[in-house]
């Protein structure tokens, strides 16, 4: 049996990819220091977010911190240098494939293609050895005029920036808000791939609408399996369509939507040989990396080495890549593993 030390050690070596990363809840301590924010700002964020996980209702008063977050990229320049930062950390540890999401924001001056622009400029100007697509993110607590707005935008930038735009993602408060189908259909029918938040709390009938909506993939998926609270009809549903999982295990445990690592519903979708890829949510927040996450899989529900590697290379075809994009990518893997896993 190898130790923590030797199994991060081998996570981190790994070349990884990430699907499920939102840029403002990426912000490290140390790039919100980049970005101007005092020492003493950094520690009283760092208190109150310790503060959060330790409260009963912690998901929801997780969504405050972001407001934090928020602060410190209300401006054009600010967008650009955190998107960049962000890119260059997860590049460090070593992520080879990284698809960035975000929620385009107006400030007061800063309108939300502003927003997108200085997001695809940040990635375009940290390329080096990593390959990094952008995901737009719909606010479930936005009202439907300003979801609307938001998505006229996203497929304007889109159609500027088609090697880098992919997707689209339905995130914010669970509690808050409600799918709106038309809305996603639109996306879809304008090229853009469809990731969407489901079941991070319990709402079977939402859990139904985006199964049968069938997006490219979904986040979370924690409130399906009726033995973590969600629904046999659910299950068999999702077993029906089969689309990859974007999970993640430290955000669902420091949020108490999951009880422990051990207790995850990940382990339904390792039983059942369900695809699934392992995703950070928000590296700055939860205090985390990805190589971290992996090494928190391979503990809790002993995977081996090689099973980790096939994970990462399954995940692979989950991703908005291009198809010369994934061949490479699984090049890569495979000479990795060659040299480091024989
Ligand atoms: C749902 C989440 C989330 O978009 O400003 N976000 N949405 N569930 C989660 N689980 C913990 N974590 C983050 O990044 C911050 C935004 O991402 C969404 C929230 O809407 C949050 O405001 P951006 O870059």
């Amino acid at each position: 049996m190898e130790n923590d030390e030797e199994s991060y050690n081998f996570c981190k070596n790994l070349p990884k990819i990430e699907l499920h990363a939102h840029l403002n809840g990426s912000l490290s301590a140390s790039i919100l220091q980049k970005l101007g924010c005092s020492s003493e700002d950094i520690l009283g964020y760092q208190k109150l977010t310790q503060q959060v996980f330790a409260q009963e209702k912690r998901l929801q008063e997780c969504f405050s911190l972001f407001k934090i977050a928020h602060n410190s990229t209300n401006n054009r320049k600010a967008v650009y240098e955190a998107t960049k930062y962000v890119v260059e950390e997860f590049r460090a540890d070593n992520v080879i494939y990284l698809e960035l999401r975000t929620t385009p924001r107006r400030e007061e001056n800063m309108t939300k293609i502003d927003y997108i622009e200085a997001v695809v400029k940040g990635i375009q100007d940290a390329q080096e050895g990593i390959i990094t697509k952008l995901l737009l993110s719909i606010d479930r607590g936005h009202d439907l005029k300003t979801s609307e707005e938001s998505m006229d935008a996203i497929i304007k930038m889109k159609k500027k920036y088609p090697s880098i735009i992919k997707g689209v993602d339905f995130c914010g408060n669970p509690n808050v808000g409600s799918f709106n189908c038309s809305l996603f259909k639109q996306a879809r029918d304008n090229g853009l791939f469809v990731t969407l938040h489901c079941a991070e709390v319990k709402n079977n009938s939402e859990v139904d609408q985006i199964l049968r909506f069938e997006p490219d993939r979904i986040g979370h998926g924690t409130f399906i399996h009726p033995k973590y609270g969600g629904f046999q009809e659910g299950w068999t549903l999702y077993k029906q369509k089969i689309i990859p999982l974007e999970c993640c295990l430290t955000s669902n445990v420091l949020c108490g939507t999951v009880q422990c690592y051990k207790e995850h519903h990940l382990q339904e979708w390792i039983k059942n040989s369900l695809p699934f890829s392992l995703c950070t949510d928000d590296k700055g927040v939860f205090g985390i990396s990805l190589s971290k996450e992996l090494a928190l899989a391979k503990k809790y529900f002993e995977l081996s080495r090689e099973h980790l590697w096939k994970i990462t290379y399954d995940t692979v075809d989950y991703s908005f890549a291009s198809n010369e994009e994934k061949k490479t990518l699984k090049e890569i893997l495979e000479k990795w593993k060659l040299k480091n896993l024989f």
